[in-house]
């Protein structure tokens, strides 16, 4: 398998996540979107959407790292990613897209590119939108948490879709500074979480090609 993606890419580091989970090795392949590789030949010819991740598997190019994740979980079941019972999966899935649809895409690379270059946001208010948006997520990922019953991961006692999804999010909403108080139950999941070397070694400054 290979996995065009970048150190700094939260939905990148989703899919290499679940690699490690699953202890399924790949080639890294990086693309640097942030001097807009993804917008140049030879990625814009594999990539329909032009963004990270994109796996390819056996001659397949696989795009959206939600729909690359649960594809890994049914081609290598063990350890699974999703609950075995449709309850489970829904309140696992419920907890992934609270931030995969809610949270991430309005805070993305071509959002935030777009708000300065186009409508000439300044670089406080720029911010000031993506710690607005991801603390918003954040709290209400945080509730439905708290509905749920305590675990050490986001469900149950190892970790799913959610985390993969969760654990890069705190990530960048550490960089732009966003304040994490009160959210104790997302920030206990998170600790447990990079207790384990999968997510060590899935994490950016783990990467080949991370800059500091
Ligand atoms: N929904 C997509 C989102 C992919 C995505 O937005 N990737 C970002 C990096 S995290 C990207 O490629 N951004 C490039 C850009 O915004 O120009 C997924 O989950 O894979």
């Amino acid at each position: 398998m290979k996995l065009h993606n970048y150190f700094r890419s939260s939905a990148s580091f989703r899919v290499r996540i679940a690699l490690e989970l699953k202890g399924l090795s790949y080639d890294y392949l990086a693309v640097h979107i942030a001097r807009g590789d993804h917008k140049k030949p030879p990625y814009v010819d594999l990539s329909a959407d032009t963004l990270v991740p994109l796996l390819e598997v056996d001659g397949q190019h696989l795009s959206q790292s939600m729909a690359i994740i649960e594809y890994l979980d049914e081609k290598h079941p063990t350890p699974a990613l999703l609950p075995a019972d449709a309850l489970g999966r829904a309140r696992v899935r419920a907890l992934a897209q609270s931030i995969s649809c809610d949270i991430h895409p309005v805070n993305n690379l071509r959002v935030l590119k777009y708000l300065a270059k186009e409508l000439k946001v300044e670089d406080e208010a720029k911010n000031t939108w993506y710690r607005h948006w991801c603390r918003e997520g954040l709290v209400a990922f945080e509730k439905q948490l708290s509905q749920l019953p305590e675990s050490t991961y986001c469900y149950g006692s190892t970790p799913t879709l959610a985390d993969c999804c969760l654990v890069p999010q705190i990530f960048n909403a550490r960089r732009f500074d966003t304040d994490l108080s009160g959210l104790p139950r997302t920030m206990a999941v998170f600790d447990a979480c990079m207790a384990l070397p999968a997510f060590q070694k899935a994490q950016p400054s783990a990467c080949p090609d991370f800059e500091a």
